[in-house]
C-alpha cells in the first residue's frame, strides 16, 4: 500500500486512451464501443467523476447547436461570422452534418427537450418540433444533462475500462519513433498511486482553460467563474509539450454575463427577447452601430460577432456610462402583456407564472450561483433589471471561442493540405503524400482531440463536442487497426516519472518543518500563491479585466519574461496533500496555456477580436495581412516555441 510521499506505481497498457470524461469523451466512449473490434483495449481516465465533470457539470438549459432543417453550410457561415472570418470551414461543416444525431441520442437516453405545443409526445427523431430559443439553439430541462450523457458512456464502456479521479500530468512521445505518441502519466487524487499508461493512441479531451486570468470574483468567490474552474488548460498544455501544433491560441472568449453569478445571457437575449441598456437606459447596440463600419464584413452582418457586441458595450463602460443592465423587467412585462392580449387576464396569469418560473429555471438548470445572487439580493427579474459584466477571459474551442489544436480534416470535404495521417505536416509546411488520413488527429502521430481541444472551429457547444468526440472515435479505431503492431516505448521509467510528478510533495515533506506557519516558507510556494501570481501577470500584461482588455507589444514582451520566471519558480510549488498536488499541476498547465495565448497575441499584428482584447499598437482588423491562421509549436527536444502563419481557405462562400 502506498503512502503520501511514497506512492504505488501502476503501469497499464492500452490501445486507446481517452483523457477526460466530458462531452467529447462521452461521445467518443459510445462510438468506440460500436466499432471496436474484439480484443481492442480501451481506457478512459477523468480527473473527476464523470456524472458531474467538465463544463456541463451543473447542467445546461439549452443545447446551442441543433440544426434541424437548416443547411450545415449556413451553420458554417454563422460560425465564421461570429469568429471574425478565421475558422476551419471543413471541421465546422463536419460537426454541422453530424450534430443532430447526438441530440437525438440525448433525447433517447432521457434528456427532456422542450417541444412546440402539440408535439410534446413526439421525439425529435419522430419529427417533433423543438422550442428554439434562437436560430441554432433549442431549450431543454437540462439539470441532469451530464448525468444522462455520462451514464450512456459508462454503460457503453463498462466500469472496468473507466478510471475516475486520475489527473493526467503529461503525455509522452515514443523513444524509438519520432513524433509518435506513446503514453501518459498521472496520479490518483484519492489514493497514493501513480499511473503510467503505455498507449498506442490517445484522445486528449480535457476541456478548455479557466482561471489563467485574474477573475472578477474575489476571496471565497474565486471558486466561482463562468466556465468550470476545473478545466485548467490541460488539453492545450499537454499537447503543446509533446510538439502538437496549436492554432488560434490568440483567440479568447470574454462572455458578457450576469454580474457576480456569471449567469449566461443567451436565453435572455434570444428566448425572452430582452435588451441590454447602458446606465442612461440607451440601447448601446443601436446607439453605437456606426462603430461597426470599421469592421466590414463582420460588423455588417445581421447578427454582429460576439466580440463586436462586447465592443459596443465596452465603449459605454469605458466612457463612464455604466452599468450595463439586462432589462429582464421590460422583457417579462412585455411578454406578460402579450399573454393578456392573447389569452385574456385569467388564463394569462398561469402562463405568466410559468414564464417567471422559466426565467429562474434557466439559471437553476446550469448556473445555480446566479439564482443564489438573485435570491440573496432580493431581485425579482420581472420587477428589477440585473447588471451585466464582461468577464475575465477564457480559452476554449467549443463555445464562442476557437483556440485549440491544429487537426486533420476529412478527405471528402477538406483540402489536401489539411488532411494527414501517417505523415503529419511539419510546422508551416503541407503534409505531402499520405497512406491513410485520420480526422481530428493532431500533428503528433496517434494523438487525437475533439471539443474544446480542436482549434479554429468554435460554436460546437455541448452537442457539437459530443458529436466531434464520436467523429474522432471512428478515426481512432481506424488508426488503432492500422497500427496494431506498434509497440510503444516510453522514454523514462515509471519511477523516474513518479519522482517528477511527486516533486511538489517532496518540496513539502522536506521543508514543512522549517517554519511554524506551514504556508509561509522560503523553500516552497503554495499552488494558490502561484496561481495568484500567474493571474496578476496575465491580468496586467496580457489584457485582462484590470487593464480593461487592452495591452501592447511592450507590455506583452514584459509579461512573457515574467511568465518564464514563473515557470522556473513553479518547480518550487508544494503539495501538502493529493488535492494540492492536483492544484500544483493544474497551475503548471495554466501557465503553458497562458504562454501560448500570449505568444500568439504577440505574433498577430492586429486586433482581430475587438471586445475580447485590444492590442493598442495595432487597434484595427487587417484583412490583407492577417486573414490567416496563427499556429505555433514547441520543439519537444529543445523547448523552443515558434509561431507562424498558415493560409486561410474559405470553403463555403460567405
Ligand atoms: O449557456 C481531465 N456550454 C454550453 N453548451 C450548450 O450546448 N448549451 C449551453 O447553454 C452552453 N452554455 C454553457 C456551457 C458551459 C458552461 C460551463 C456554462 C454554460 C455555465 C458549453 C459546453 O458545456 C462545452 O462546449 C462542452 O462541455 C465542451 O466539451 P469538452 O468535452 O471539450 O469539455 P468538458 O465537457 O469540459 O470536459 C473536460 C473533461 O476533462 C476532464 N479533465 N481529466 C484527466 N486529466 C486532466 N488533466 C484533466 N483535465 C480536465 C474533466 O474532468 C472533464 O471530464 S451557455 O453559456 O451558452
Ligand atoms: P450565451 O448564453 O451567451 O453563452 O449564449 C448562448 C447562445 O446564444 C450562443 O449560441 C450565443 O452565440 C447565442 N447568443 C447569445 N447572445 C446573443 C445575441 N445577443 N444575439 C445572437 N445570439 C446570441
Amino acid at each position: 500500500m502506498g503512502s503520501f510521499g511514497n506512492p504505488d506505481l501502476v503501469e497499464i497498457e492500452t490501445d486507446i486512451l481517452i483523457i477526460g470524461g466530458g462531452m467529447a469523451a462521452c461521445g467518443a466512449a459510445v462510438e468506440l464501443m460500436r466499432w471496436a473490434p474484439e480484443g481492442m483495449r480501451i481506457r478512459l481516465v477523468d480527473k473527476a467523476a464523470m456524472e458531474r465533470s467538465g463544463a456541463v457539470a451543473m447542467g445546461l438549459s439549452a443545447i446551442n447547436t441543433y440544426l434541424g432543417e437548416q443547411d450545415p453550410k449556413d451553420y458554417v457561415r454563422m460560425v465564421a461570422n461570429d469568429l471574425m472570418g478565421i475558422v476551419r470551414d471543413d471541421l465546422i461543416f463536419d460537426v454541422g452534418r453530424h450534430v443532430d444525431d447526438s441530440v437525438n441520442l440525448f433525447e433517447e437516453w432521457g434528456l427532456p427537450i422542450w417541444k412546440q405545443p402539440g408535439d410534446e409526445d413526439k421525439s425529435l427523431k419522430e419529427g417533433g418540433m423543438p422550442v428554439r430559443s434562437g436560430k441554432w439553439q433549442i431549450m431543454i430541462n437540462g439539470e441532469s444533462y451530464k448525468v444522462i450523457v455520462a451514464e450512456a458512456a459508462k454503460k457503453a464502456l463498462g466500469m472496468d475500462r473507466i478510471q475516475e479521479r486520475i489527473f493526467i500530468v503529461k503525455l509522452m512521445l515514443d523513444s524509438n519513433k519520432e513524433n509518435q505518441i506513446a503514453g501518459a502519466v498521472g496520479f490518483s487524487n484519492r489514493e497514493d498511486k501513480i499511473y503510467v499508461y503505455r498507449a498506442k493512441s490517445i484522445l486528449l479531451v480535457a476541456g478548455g482553460a479557466v482561471n489563467v486570468f485574474r477573475p472578477r470574483s474575489v476571496a471565497e468567490g474565486m471558486g466561482r467563474t463562468w466556465y468550470p474552474v476545473w478545466n485548467a488548460g490541460s488539453t492545450y498544455a499537454m499537447a503543446a509539450e509533446v510538439g502538437a501544433e496549436l492554432t488560434m491560441m490568440e483567440n479568447r472568449f470574454v462572455p458578457a454575463r450576469f454580474k457576480d453569478g456569471y449567469g449566461p445571457v443567451g436565453a435572455w437575449f434570444l428566448l425572452f427577447k430582452a435588451k441590454a441598456t447602458n446606465g442612461k437606459g440607451e440601447d448601446y447596440l443601436v446607439k453605437n452601430k456606426a462603430m461597426l463600419d470599421q469592421y466590414p464584413p463582420y460588423g455588417q452582418s445581421k447578427v454582429p460577432a460576439t466580440c463586436l457586441r462586447n465592443h459596443l458595450m465596452m465603449k459605454e463602460m469605458r466612457e463612464g456610462r455604466g452599468p450595463i443592465m439586462m432589462r429582464t423587467d421590460i422583457a417579462l412585462q412585455t411578454l406578460a402583456k402579450q399573454y393578456e392580449e392573447e389569452f385574456g387576464e385569467k388564463d394569462a396569469k398561469k402562463k405568466i407564472k410559468h414564464l417567471e418560473a422559466e426565467a429562474w429555471e434557466d439559471f437553476l438548470d446550469m448556473c445555480i450561483g446566479q439564482a443564489g445572487v438573485w435570491a440573496g439580493e432580493n431581485i425579482e427579474p420581472e420587477v428589477r433589471p440585473s447588471e451585466l459584466m464582461p468577464t475575465e477571459p477564457y480559452f476554449l474551442g467549443s463555445h464562442s471561442g476557437c483556440c485549440g489544436i491544429w487537426v486533420s480534416g476529412q478527405t471528402d470535404i477538406s483540402p489536401t493540405e489539411w488532411c494527414w495521417g501517417s505523415n503529419p505536416p511539419a510546422p508551416g509546411a503541407d503534409p505531402g503524400p499520405q497512406t491513410a488520413t485520420y480526422t481530428r488527429m493532431t500533428t503528433v502521430r496517434g494523438l487525437f482531440t475533439a471539443g474544446d481541444g480542436v482549434g479554429a472551429s468554435g460554436h460546437k457547444f455541448s452537442s457539437g463536442s459530443h458529436a466531434e468526440g464520436r467523429i474522432a472515435a471512428k478515426a481512432l479505431i481506424q488508426y488503432a487497426m492500422d497500427n496494431k503492431d506498434f509497440v510503444p516505448t516510453l522514454p523514462r521509467t515509471a519511477s523516474e516519472l513518479a519522482e517528477e510528478i511527486y516533486a511538489p510533495v517532496r518540496n513539502y515533506l522536506e521543508h514543512c518543518n522549517y517554519t511554524t506557519a506551514e504556508d509561509v516558507n522560503p523553500n516552497y510556494i503554495t499552488p494558490k500563491m502561484l496561481q495568484s501570481r500567474l493571474q496578476k501577470i496575465m491580468d496586467e500584461y496580457v489584457a485582462g479585466v484590470g487593464s480593461f482588455y487592452t495591452t501592447n507589444e511592450t507590455l506583452m514582451t514584459m509579461g512573457l519574461a515574467k511568465l518564464q520566471e514563473l515557470k522556473i519558480d513553479s518547480k518550487k510549488m508544494r503539495a501538502k496533500d493529493l488535492h494540492e498536488l492536483m492544484r500544483a499541476w493544474e497551475n503548471y498547465h495554466r501557465i503553458l496555456a497562458g504562454e501560448a495565448h500570449l505568444r500568439h497575441m504577440l505574433f498577430r499584428k492586429e486586433t482581430r477580436y475587438p471586445g475580447f482584447y485590444y492590442n493598442m499598437d495595432y487597434d484595427f482588423v487587417d484583412e490583407v495581412n492577417w486573414k490567416c491562421f496563427v499556429n505555433s509549436r514547441i520543439d519537444p527536444k529543445t523547448g523552443e516555441w515558434v509561431a507562424f502563419k498558415r493560409a486561410h481557405i474559405d470553403l463555403v462562400a460567405k
